[in-house]
């Protein structure tokens, strides 16, 4: 049987990497973001496989609500719902960013996904059958400074992704939380505000892990035997590591 990936955030980076490795495989796949040029151009490219595009902002509730439900029958039998669609807004500390994009992340990384998990998992239940992978991040454990908000989101995705396991035993629907450090998308151009040459810098000297890297992985934990479920995975970069605690000396 084909099956049907909901791909959102598959505009840009591992979004989109995703949609062309799902196609790769053979599935039926319905890809989401705001921007419809996009949207479209990814249809085109993956054609003739089965891709449906549907436009909105994970922010808007009864626009997911109107876009599910507008779904073709062919698409509506969602298998795995991958929950990518996300940003970081700024690296400024809590004392001094703007409370506005505090708000974006909040509604986009924790509101969005939660709209989302909420209209699709009901359906995966009657089916009995279906897999949540959730996009977290390594900054939802480890704290950095200017991560304060973005970091509280992935935090959120994490903790949440647990108790949605717990919820869903007796049921054969998986959940899982992917945790990427450093990764070279837009992410950090939409961090800076546009600045691309400022978001170059953080990729600088370094091998990042890139957005294929992480369609494989998000891929193998959806298809591997349905009796095992990858709870959280945690990826870096051979090129990231810790640092010791911080200490104010006077
Ligand atoms: P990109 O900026 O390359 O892509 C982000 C995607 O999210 C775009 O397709 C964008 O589409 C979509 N998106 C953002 N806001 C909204 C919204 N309000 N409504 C609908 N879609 C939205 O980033 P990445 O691919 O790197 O990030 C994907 C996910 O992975 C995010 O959740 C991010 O937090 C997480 N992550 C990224 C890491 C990295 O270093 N790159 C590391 C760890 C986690 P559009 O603008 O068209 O709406
Ligand atoms: C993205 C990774 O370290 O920029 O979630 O927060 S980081």
């Amino acid at each position: 049987m084909q099956k049907t990936v909901l791909i959102t955030g598959a505009t840009a980076g591992f979004g989109q990497a995703m949609a062309r490795r799902y196609a790769a495989e053979g599935w039926k796949i319905v890809i989401t973001g705001r921007r419809t040029e996009r949207l479209e151009a990814l249809q085109s490219e993956l054609a003739p496989a089965p891709v449906h595009t549907l436009c909105f902002d994970v922010q808007d509730k009864s626009a997911i609500d109107d876009a599910l439900a507008g779904l073709p029958d062919e698409f509506a039998k969602i298998d795995v719902l991958v929950n990518n669609a996300g940003l970081a807004l700024g690296l400024d500390p809590a004392q001094s960013c703007d409370l506005d994009d505090w708000e974006t992340m909040i509604d986009t990384n924790i509101k969005g996904l939660l709209y989302m998990t909420r209209a699709i998992l009901p359906g995966m239940i009657k089916r009995k059958r279906g897999h949540v992978v959730n996009l977290g991040s390594v900054a939802g454990t480890y704290p950095y400074p200017g991560g304060n908000c973005y970091g509280g989101t992935k935090a959120f995705v994490n903790h949440f992704s647990k108790n949605l396991i717990a919820d869903l035993l007796g049921t054969p629907i998986r959940v899982t939380n992917i945790e990427p450090g450093l990764c070279e998308s837009e992410f950090s151009i939409v961090r800076f505000g546009g600045d691309a040459d400022k978001a170059a810098g953080v990729y600088e000297g370094t091998e990042p892990i890139l957005p294929d890297d992480i369609a494989e992985i998000v891929y193998w934990t959806t298809a591997l035997p349905p009796h095992i479920n990858i709870n959280s995975l945690e990826v870096m970069p051979v090129d990231q590591g810790f640092s010791p605690f911080a200490i104010n000396r006077k």
